[in-house]
């Protein structure tokens, strides 16, 4: 069954062409995401934490901007917003690898600390939500110069509860910067469920104390999160100021390679998330508005996972950095000289 694009437009708001595009981009991401995880298996990657059950709304957001114009301060599970916005496999892989080939630090930054000077993907540390306070000084350099450039930060609901969270969207709030919140709600931290973190169930509802939207919206939806994305970042683009938005989305992995979530959380919990998996669920979707049959998606499948296996080969080929390069560019540019 085929259907005109009208109707897919009347029954999704969004046309057949978009909902094929983030399907892609998720299905390419989970893809990357998988590999990641058999290269720390198999002792290849020193570490890796994962995207999967996070992609809708990350491919949704990214897909409203442009690429090395508007900027991203992420955080270490936005795989696939760093892959829309052009970070290639290759280069993803030889950062996970500590290649001295990597563009963002040759290797030198821990897995998943994604950054790209080409793309203005801002460099994130470990110590969460600090992005978002680099994401309030950047939307208040792109005032300041006149840009249009809008500024999205991303962050877990745990790092909500740090201080630079209500720090960065105060400020923002008060000077109506063009900066997008947006919170990726996967219900843990590590270990420490949301109920233990906050005493609501929405970190939206936070931002009436700022003034400004707070929205929530069904992570796993990517239709869903494609039009209230594209709501708060045109909101942002036209001067009227910050939103956050709040996606409740499944971390559909332990938190990290080092973590074994099965201590912390029931076989039939587990289960029950893997059932709702924004991916399978849109491919089902999608075949059933007649914008990709399952033959086309299998297609794309195979299409995707060649270019992560060049990838990955070309990555594990390439060299790792040299030894009396280590100083370099971690304590000072020459640092190693004396
Ligand atoms: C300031 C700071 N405190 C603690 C940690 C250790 N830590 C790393 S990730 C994490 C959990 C963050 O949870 P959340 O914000 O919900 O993001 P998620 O990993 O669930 O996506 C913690 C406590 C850290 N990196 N930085
Ligand atoms: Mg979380």
């Amino acid at each position: 069954m085929v259907v005109a694009n009208k109707d897919v437009r009347a029954a999704t708001g969004v046309d057949a062409g978009t909902l094929r595009t983030i399907y892609r981009h998720m299905l390419r991401s989970r893809l990357l995401d998988e590999r990641m995880w058999i290269l720390n298996r198999q002792g290849l990657a020193p570490f890796w934490i994962s995207g999967m059950g996070h992609e809708a709304v990350q491919v949704a957001m990214a897909l409203h901007l442009r690429p090395g114009v508007d900027w991203l301060a992420p955080y270490y599970r936005d795989l696939s917003m760093t892959l829309v916005l052009g970070i290639t496999p290759r280069e993803q892989l030889l950062a996970a690898l500590a290649r001295a080939d990597d563009p963002a630090t040759g290797g030198r930054q821990m897995p998943a600390h994604f950054s790209s000077r080409r793309l203005n993907i801002v460099s994130t540390g470990s110590a969460v939500a600090t992005q978002l306070l680099h994401a309030a000084g950047v939307a208040l350099a792109s005032r300041m110069r006149g840009e249009d450039a809008v500024t999205v930060a991303c962050v877990g609901e745990g790092a909500t509860s740090e201080g630079d969270f209500h720090e960065a969207v105060n400020f923002a709030a008060i000077h109506r910067l063009p900066v997008v919140f947006l919170v990726e709600n996967n219900g843990y931290a590590i270990s420490v469920p949301i109920e233990k973190q906050m005493p609501t169930p929405d970190v939206a509802d936070r931002a009436r104390g700022y003034g400004i939207p707070g929205v929530v919206v069904d992570g796993c939806d990517p239709v869903l999160c494609y039009l209230r994305c594209g709501e708060a970042v045109a909101r942002a683009r036209r001067g009227r100021g910050p939103t956050i938005i709040e996606a409740k989305v499944l971390r559909l992995t332990s938190h990290s390679s080092d973590d074994d979530q099965r201590r912390y959380r029931t076989t039939e919990a587990l289960e029950a998330e893997r059932q709702r998996d924004c991916l399978i669920a849109f491919g089902h979707r999608l075949a059933g508005l007649g914008v990709l049959t399952p033959s086309a998606a299998e297609a794309m499948r195979v299409e995707l996972l060649a270019e992560v296996d060049q990838a990955t080969r070309e990555a594990e080929a390439a060299p790792e950095p040299r030894p009396e390069t280590a100083l370099l560019h971690v304590v000072g540019e020459g640092a190693e000289a004396g």
